[in-house]
């Protein structure tokens, strides 16, 4: 990576694809808080899985630099029930974007890809290079093969073609607009939809699934937005560059701790028969921190926003969350 880099974004025109996603409304709001010039477009509008219409949009647009925050994401339970949907959807969306960008001299793109596609028993913390050296998470391992032939896509043409395309590989995320459905679900807002529930209809127990054990390094969603920002004009190599929050919490802790700022003192009950997944996925972020980047919200803070969010724009119904 060439010292003194910088990819100025102002005046140029960015295009967030997946702009309606947790990640994607919150590079939007990073971008166009710095007034830059964003551009969206509704999947109603454009379907990402469809080439020919993802090529024509862009030669049409011109985006001058491209975010991909389009995916299709869950937590461990959807995961590994829907490996080939998260395979299939998640290799034409990004192949789509990338490869129609390479071919329309897009001049940035910024490829998410994500900490679970580092190896199961990873040496920890984990540093880039920890990739496809062991066997992967079997829970997700179909959006990992997915992601890891995005990034490789991203290098080689950055390599082959001198193409402006980096990768960013962040740790699991939370806060506002999460998905909080039960079954697709990430933890983090899994437990506040649980907890919540809880409280307000005086239940003495919740359920936490597999052992509790699992240990995550969890980052606000507005953290890595600003990281995001950043890379994409300090950060151009062919190699993936992690953000994460440098610290871990296990499953049990978190939930312990969700429970305390939502006022909530019943207790937890365990269920092995649903799966831990990876038991540590800490990542080393010495390469963003010598760049200049660190996070700026702390997890305790992060999680009582999410859950003021969270009551304010939800309420229950007996079988399903209510948009309020
Ligand atoms: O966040 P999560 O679904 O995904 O699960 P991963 C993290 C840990 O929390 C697992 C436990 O050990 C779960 O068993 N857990 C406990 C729960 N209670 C719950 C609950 O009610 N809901 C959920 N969802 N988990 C994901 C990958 O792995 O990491 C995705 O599957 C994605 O592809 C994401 O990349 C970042 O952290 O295990």
């Amino acid at each position: 990576m060439s010292k003194g880099y910088n990819f100025n974004l102002k005046n140029k025109k960015i295009w967030v694809a997946g702009h309606n996603g947790m990640v994607g409304k919150a590079i939007v709001k990073t971008l166009r808080d710095r007034k830059l010039n964003v551009l969206t477009v509704n999947k109603s509008e454009l379907d990402l899985t469809n080439q020919s219409k993802t090529f024509n949009w862009i030669k049409t647009n011109k985006p001058q630099a491209i975010f991909i925050a389009a995916a299709k994401v869950g937590g461990i339970l959807t995961n590994s029930l829907n490996q080939s949907e998260f395979l299939y959807q998640n290799l034409m969306i990004q192949n789509n974007i990338i490869r129609s960008a390479a071919e329309n001299n897009v001049q940035k793109l910024i490829f998410l890809g994500s900490s679970c596609i580092y190896p199961k028993e990873a040496d920890q913390p984990i540093k880039e290079e920890a990739l496809l050296c062991k066997p992967l998470e079997e829970t997700n391992e179909g959006y990992a093969i997915a992601k890891i032939a995005g990034l490789k896509l991203c290098s080689y043409l950055y390599k082959e073609h001198n193409k402006d395309f980096i990768t960013i590989m962040p740790t699991n995320l939370y806060g506002p607009n999460d998905n909080f459905n039960l079954t697709t679900s990430h933890v983090l807002a899994a437990l506040i939809n649980k907890i919540t529930y809880a409280k307000k209809n005086n239940k003495e127990s919740v359920e936490i699934w597999g052992t509790g054990k699992p240990k995550r390094d969890f980052l606000h969603v507005n953290d890595l937005a600003d990281a995001v920002y950043f890379l994409a004009e300090k950060y151009s190599s062919s190699e993936p560059i992690n953000v994460g929050s440098s610290k871990e919490v296990s499953i049990k802790e978190l939930a312990k701790t969700i429970a305390k700022l939502a006022g909530w003192n019943g207790t937890f009950s365990f269920n092995e028969n649903m799966p831990d997944g990876t038991m540590l996925k800490k990542l080393d972020t010495t390469k963003i921190n010598n760049l200049g980047w660190r996070p700026k919200i702390d997890i305790k803070t992060g999680i009582k926003e999410t859950i003021k969010e969270y009551e304010k724009t939800y309420s229950f119904s007996d079988s399903a969350l209510v948009k309020n």
